[in-house]
């Protein structure tokens, strides 16, 4: 028997719809939704190899409870239901002793969220958090304090582009497949690309302009260009003064920034400065400075995503063909979206200090509905607000994505309880008691997925195989759990089919609606708001705000003077990381497709500096940070900046069960600082300062 099934992907998060070809429950052949513009077909290499991840027997197979010490590899497989039993009789002796409040649920934000949420306010925790703060938190509050809109709300149209600018956004390697393929449009339509990094990346190599900046200094760069575009009156005028507030301030904050003084901080010639702006102000409102995601990441970051959504607005780029613009939720056309489990009105409300404190005094600017995870070991540690007891780790790995693995390691230490729900073997789920394995994204129907846009839609993951091994979706596992907990009212469904049902109740579709295409579109129109007098922006002024109310009334400065970033001393480098298109974070790499392609990560070393330390193309070299050290090969290259040196993020697995990459490479977060610009949110990812050595002997 075969069949099409259109589906989501889910080898990353970012979802690209899929239609896969099943014969006799196997699956035979995946490639994008070709109903989708810009997909059209189109998969990359991850989505690819989800077959080599459905067909791979190293992935967990049932649900494994410790017998040994955490972290020895002592398992006994049991059933389900002892599984669950075992789970809640903990849960509800810690909830008991320490309150709610002692259980932390942390995940990679997914189409199951509202669930973990609703689950947490059963048993009066408030301590849910994403991934969000670490991947790009500071991005998200920077977005706040301009517009009043988070960056997910926000979209670009990459299609009609002229002119995009990039820091460190690595757009052809860290990729997201509609938005390359729009792109590559655009660029067949004479679009150019400026590309900034210390590091010579894919992205580098396909971009007009090539920046090779000092690392740590585009925010100089930054307020270099802004001065240049407010001195020669650059900027879309009009614009401005129907939008800005602050726009003097800003003037005159950055009449000391010049070209000039910029070229000393950055290394990019201030000629080149002046022609940058000049040549994106020919092209605007088309033009996009990507705020970006990881790249840059310092403990200053908040003030570089702002001072690129600044340059964007003095373009006048927002909510114009070509810029960004704010995504248009199904209300816009007299819609409905898909309800959550969170709207259940009779669901306890949490009214709780979260753990990482965010929301308060301390830290006032972080979005609440994603929480700050990279604080969750200082938490536990210092017992700061309060005992943190359990830790449930969904879809997302804190020893290898929270910074300081160390750090993380001792606070494991210290909790009674720490559950895992994952699709493999992960570090996490090694140094777990109790590993719930979710079936793979091609073997479960998931939530609905709402994406807004310029036209909001509604896409469904749909079970394209049924399950391999005695697995479940979390969502069933969640419901099976809070059942046994006595919360089963607030989780009406016995299939995920029936939960899809209910969240559809009241949008006007079915779920039989997805099957000609794998979505459903609220309208055929794009959306755009009238850039005259029709831009709902959603700060306290109603306006783009330079001059920041919620910077402001939280007591931080709009536009700090800039800080000089030093070298580092002889010897040592400052640690960048990054992904490659063929791995997802710390997900892939023992895939047997993808591991075969990129088996271990390398140290990118400066040509110059290398031949000073000794070290030769393919040496062994010793490596370390103030909180741990490691041992990894050097690639020798003229590729990148001398101050710096690079690896890829994703490697150093210890969990001995996933054969293929145990102990391959080293793992970035053994060296990376657990440091955190405290205003946006972010992991200061790129500001771990590292010596470098040759090594003698292998550790
Ligand atoms: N293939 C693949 N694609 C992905 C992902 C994946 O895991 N694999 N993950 C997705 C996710 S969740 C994310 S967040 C995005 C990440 O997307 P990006 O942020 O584009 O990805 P990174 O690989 O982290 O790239 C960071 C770049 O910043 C550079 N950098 C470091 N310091 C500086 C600096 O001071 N200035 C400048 N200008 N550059 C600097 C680094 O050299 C590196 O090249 O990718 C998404 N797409
Ligand atoms: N040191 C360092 N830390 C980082 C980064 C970095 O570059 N360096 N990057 C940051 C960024 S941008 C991000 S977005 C985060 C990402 O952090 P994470 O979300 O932790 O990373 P992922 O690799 O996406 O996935 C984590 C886990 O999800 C599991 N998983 C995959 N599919 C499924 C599924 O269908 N169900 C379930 N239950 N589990 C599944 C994987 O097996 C893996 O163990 O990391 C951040 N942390
Ligand atoms: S970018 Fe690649 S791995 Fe991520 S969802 Fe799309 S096809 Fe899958
Ligand atoms: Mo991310």
């Amino acid at each position: 028997m075969s069949k099409t099934v259109y589906s989501l992907c889910f080898m990353c998060s970012v979802r690209c719809p899929i239609k896969v070809e099943v014969e006799d429950g196997q699956v035979k052949w995946i490639e994008g939704n070709p109903h989708v513009p810009g997909i059209e077909g189109s998969l990359c290499p991850r989505g690819a190899a989800a077959i080599g991840l459905f067909n791979d027997p190293q992935r967990l197979q049932a649900p494994m409870v410790r017998t040994g010490p955490r972290g020895s590899g002592q398992w006994k497989q049991v059933s389900w239901d002892e599984a669950l039993n075992l789970l809640a009789e903990k849960l509800q002796e810690i909830i008991r002793k320490y309150g709610g409040r002692s259980v932390v649920l942390g995940e990679r934000a997914n189409l199951a969220t509202h669930v973990s949420k609703t689950f947490l306010r059963c048993i009066g925790s408030p301590n849910h958090f994403t991934h969000d703060a670490i991947c790009k938190g500071s991005v998200n509050t920077a977005c706040r304090s301009m517009f009043g809109y988070t960056d997910a709300q926000i979209g670009i149209d990459y299609k009609n582009v002229k002119h995009i600018i990039f820091y460190g956004r690595n757009f052809f390697e860290a990729l997201e497949v509609k938005p390359v393929n729009f792109l590559m449009e655009a660029l067949e339509n004479g679009a150019r690309i400026t590309y900034i990094d210390p590091r010579v990346t894919v992205t580098a190599t396909k971009a007009h302009r090539y920046f090779m900046i000092r690392p740590g200094t585009d925010l100089a760069l930054n307020y270099a260009l802004i001065h240049v575009i407010i001195r020669e009156k650059l900027y879309d005028a009009g614009f401005v003064e129907r939008w800005v507030e602050g726009f003097s301030k800003l003037e005159e904050f950055v009449q000391p920034y010049t070209p000039e003084w910029a070229e000393k901080e950055t290394g990019i010639s201030a000629v080149e400065i002046v022609n940058l702006a000049r040549e994106v102000a020919q092209q605007k409102p088309h033009v996009v400075f990507h705020y970006g995601y990881r790249g840059a990441s310092h403990p200053n970051e908040i003030y570089l995503r702002r001072s690129i959504l600044i340059l964007n607005t003095l373009m006048g780029s927002v909510e114009s063909k070509g810029g960004i613009f704010f995504k248009k939720g199904p209300g816009e056309v007299g819609g409905k979206p898909a309800r959550k489990l969170t709207e259940q009105k009779d669901l306890p409300k949490v009214d709780e200090v979260r753990f990482d404190k965010v929301g308060t005094e301390d830290l006032p600017l972080p979005d609440p509905n994603h929480g700050v995870g990279q604080l969750l070991p200082f938490a536990i540690l210092k017992e700061d607000p309060y005992p943190i007891k359990a830790l449930i780790a969904n879809r997302f790995e804190p020893l290898m994505s929270i910074p300081d693995r160390g750090l993380m390691e001792r606070a494991l230490e210290k909790l009674d309880l720490v559950v895992t729900v994952d699709i493999q073997w992960s570090d996490i789920a090694w140094h777990s008691d109790i590993v719930l394995p979710e079936s793979i994204f091609l073997e479960r129907t998931d939530c609905v997925q709402q994406v807004n846009g310029l036209k909001p839609q509604m896409f469904l993951r749909r079970q394209a195989v049924p399950p391999k091994y005695d697995t479940k979706p979390y969502a069933i596992i969640i419901k099976e759990l809070a059942a046994k907990m006595g919360f089963g009212k607030f989780f009406p469904y016995e299939t995920m089919e029936d939960l899809v049902r209910w969240q559809l109740e009241g949008t006007g579709f079915t779920l039989n609606d997805f099957e000609a295409k794998g979505f459903v579109s609220y309208t055929d129109k794009q959306i755009f708001w009238d850039r005259e007098n029709g831009l709902k922006l959603k700060t306290p002024s109603k306006k783009i705000e330079f001059v920041s109310s919620l910077l402001e009334k939280a007591g931080y400065p709009s536009f700090p003077p800039y800080e000089p970033v030093m070298p580092p001393p002889e010897g040592q480098y400052r640690l960048l990381v990054g992904r490659c298109a063929i791995h997802t974070h710390v997900s892939t790499q023992n895939n047997p497709y993808l591991n075969e392609q990129i088996p271990e990560n390398v140290l990118w070393v400066n040509t110059r500096e290398a031949e000073r330390l000794g070290i030769n193309n393919g040496d062994l070299v010793e490596i370390s940070s103030s909180v741990g050290h490691g041992q990894i090969r050097a690639l020798v290259t003229d590729l990148i900046h001398p101050e710096a040196v690079f690896m890829l993020h994703g490697f150093g697995h210890k969990a001995r069960l996933a054969e293929r990459c145990y102990d391959k490479g080293i793992a970035d977060g053994v060296l990376v600082e657990n440091r955190s610009d405290m205003i946006g949110g972010s992991p200061a990812l790129d500001d771990t300062i590292v010596t470098v050595r040759r090594a003698y002997t292998k550790a």
